[in-house]
């Protein structure tokens, strides 16, 4: 018997900085009732899904940055999105920003299960951008300076049926990411990102991000046999250009599925999960094969130390 569900990637298009949680809401509803239509059991929907990617300015008015955050979940506003995922019976990743009680912020996802319950919590681990102004940068991305980095780890959960763990955007480029799941047995990795279409930070040919996106992805499934789910904020939102390329990845590395457009799009898979199998039990067989003798440095140190010149 495999075990198949069908999981739909929710690409949104761009969300103006003015457009109300309730009409990305209601946008996202409608994509919804598309899996249902599809059969999906689960969806996944961007990094910060439900409003405009706010890092891209430098604000000072800590009131105009925490109307960006969420201070519970669900709220009245999202509470519509969660009601009709359960009435469909789906279970959902979503992105936003954080504002816990105590005051502290993070670019967080939740899993929730088909019956509307949050079973899953994940906090962003790998920040980019920079805390401070730079105006030398057409825009800004300064994710270190309105949030924490998370404090949760990469959990995996055993829900709908499968081991789930979750990740946001940058998250996707470190393989310790997908590795410190991977020990835990993950089947299935939740993600959703916003990645401009252009590098600022220096000069790179502006199609490398999505090879670099891929390139990512299908390593992580690849290298830890697991299932990606992978969901864009996509199209050009406040004049800044976002890659879209949404996409699901079987446990062999291969993209098989991915959307067409750069705005809201479902796109759906049946994903036998049990096709990870065969890499976890052969050539990445943990137990097995991995040398840990010879990876301290991995844990012991940040950045690179060249031996001397
Ligand atoms: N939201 C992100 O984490 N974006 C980064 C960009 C800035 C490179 C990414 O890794 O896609």
């Amino acid at each position: 018997m495999t075990r198949m569900t069908t999981i739909g990637a929710a690409q949104l298009g761009p969300i103006a900085r003015t457009e109300p949680r309730a009409q990305v809401v209601r946008r996202m509803i409608a994509l919804l009732d598309r899996a249902k239509d599809r059969a999906c059991k689960l969806v996944v929907f961007p990094e910060l899904a439900l409003t405009t990617f706010f890092p891209r300015w430098f604000m000072t008015d800590q009131a105009e940055v925490d109307a960006f955050f969420e201070r519970e979940m669900p709220s009245a506003e999202t509470r519509p999105l969660f009601e009709a995922a359960a009435r469909h019976g789906i279970g959902f990743y979503l992105g936003y920003a954080e504002l816990t009680p105590d005051g502290r912020r993070f670019n967080t996802s939740i899993l929730v299960d088909d019956r509307g319950t949050i079973v899953g919590k994940y906090r962003k681990v790998h920040l980019p951008g920079h805390a401070e102004h730079e105006p030398e940068r057409p825009w800004q991305h300064l994710e270190k300076r309105y949030f924490e980095v998370g404090d949760l780890g990469f959990p995996v959960w055993r829900t709908m049926g499968a081991v789930m763990g979750m990740c946001i955007c940058n998250d996707r480029r470190w393989p310790e990411t997908f590795r410190v799941m991977g020990l835990q047995g993950v089947e299935l990795v939740l993600l959703g990102y916003n990645t401009p279409d252009r590098n600022t930070a220096g000069f790179e040919p502006n199609h490398l991000r999505m090879f670099h996106n891929d390139l990512v992805l299908q390593a992580g499934a690849y290298q830890n046999s697991t299932w990606v789910v992978a969901v864009a904020k996509a199209g050009v939102e406040e004049g800044v250009g976002m890659i879209g390329g949404s996409c699901i990845v079987q446990p062999s590395g291969e993209i098989v599925a991915r959307v067409s457009t750069v705005g809201d799009e479902l796109v759906a898979f049946d994903c036998d999960l049990d096709l990870a199998r065969l890499g976890k039990e052969t050539i990445f067989n943990f137990a097995r094969h991995r040398r840990i003798e010879h990876y301290g440095a991995i844990t012991a140190q940040t950045g690179a130390t060249p031996p001397p010149e």
